[in-house]
């Protein structure tokens, strides 16, 4: 019988860490705060959206993922459209292809989806009610973050990420096995789904199917797993937001690890602000003394500059005050 290596098992105490939101209940906003300083993570349970729905687009997802990919391709584009296996356009690589959307879902920019799924309607669809209500639950989330910190009025950060012209995108991404990875260890260490990084936006918004794979790194530089969890969303927070709240809160640096066996689904919101948004530390968060650690840009100007950078790059310190 052959012998297999004994999977390294996560020390109980790191992963249960991770801190959970109930958005239910408004007493949550004091240790939603302290997620957002000690972790810039954390995930949201009874959201209220439908699990109907994500079974839906989720399965809308792995129809498109299983298309031959000559089709795929038909979709390929930059910075949205299908990608398979390149982040970006500086040179990152990962073992992931990718659908990128605007999540505005002005279906005008999306003419190139219907030609080929077998039921565009139903993608559609999905789509329009699963960004609506993924939407409503991060200005709910953003509404208890503004409680919490005692800033007035309560749709000061929520507004940000609310109306028609805000720039939220829509991403599916599929990590099919990766037959690179021993079996029998899983031992995924050199094997990159998804490489480092931090998302440029204001907070992102993650719901994945039961295969794990995605770690977030702590401040003293450690990496932990989060176990997936397809009933619950995770939330993590953005560069911008870390500007808003003059580095007070976490823009939490994330990954994602090939698996050998299964794949994995993930869909991700990220909650973004109008291209002419000004981005600069909240003077209601700061006291007389307190210096902005960032200079104010646009969010224009911000993802620009993100757009030029590489995955792992330290997007923040080109803003920081010198
Ligand atoms: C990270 C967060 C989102 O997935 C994304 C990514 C974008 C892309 O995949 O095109 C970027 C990355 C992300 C930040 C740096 C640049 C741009 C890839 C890359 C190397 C859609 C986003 O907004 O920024």
């Amino acid at each position: 019988m052959p012998v297999l290596s004994k999977p390294v098992e996560e020390p109980e105490s790191k992963l249960s860490l991770i801190p959970v939101i109930d958005i239910s209940d408004p007493e949550f906003k004091h240790a939603l705060v302290k997620a957002c300083e000690d972790f810039g993570f954390f995930k949201v349970i009874n959201h209220g959206v439908s699990s109907e729905l994500v079974s839906i687009l989720e399965h809308e997802a792995v129809e498109f993922f299983s298309l031959p990919s000559s089709q795929k391709t038909q979709v390929a584009g930059y910075p949205l459209g299908y990608g398979n296996r390149t982040i970006g356009r500086n040179g990152d690589v990962g073992w992931v292809e990718y659908l990128l959307m605007n999540a505005n879902l002005d279906f005008g920019s999306h003419t190139f989806l219907p030609g080929l799924l077998q039921n565009p309607e139903t993608f559609r669809n999905a789509l329009l009610e699963y960004t609506t209500s993924v939407g409503k639950m991060t200005c709910k989330v953003l509404e208890m973050i503004s409680n919490g910190l005692g800033i007035k009025p309560m749709n000061t950060l929520s507004t940000l990420v609310s109306g028609e012209n805000t720039d939220s995108i829509f991403r599916l991404n599929h990590y099919p096995p990766c037959p690179l990875i021993n079996k029998n260890t899983n031992d995924a260490n050199n094997v990159i789904g998804f490489g480092e990084h931090t998302d440029p936006q204001i907070l992102s918004v993650l719901r994945s199917n039961n295969t794990s794979g995605l770690q977030i790194n702590l401040t003293d530089g450690s990496w932990i797993p989060v176990p997936s969890d397809p009933s619950s969303f995770f939330f993590n927070v953005g560069d911008s937001l870390q500007v808003l709240t003059n580095g007070r809160f976490k823009s939490v640096k994330h990954r994602v690890l090939a698996n050998s066996r299964k794949s994995r689904v993930s869909m991700i919101y990220f909650a973004g602000p109008s291209l002419t948004q000004r981005i600069a530390p909240l003077t209601c968060l700061m006291n007389n003394e307190d210096e902005g650690l960032y200079e104010e840009f646009t969010w224009s100007e911000y993802k620009n500059s993100a757009y030029n950078s590489r995955l792992s790059d330290n997007r923040l310190q080109p803003f920081e005050k010198k």
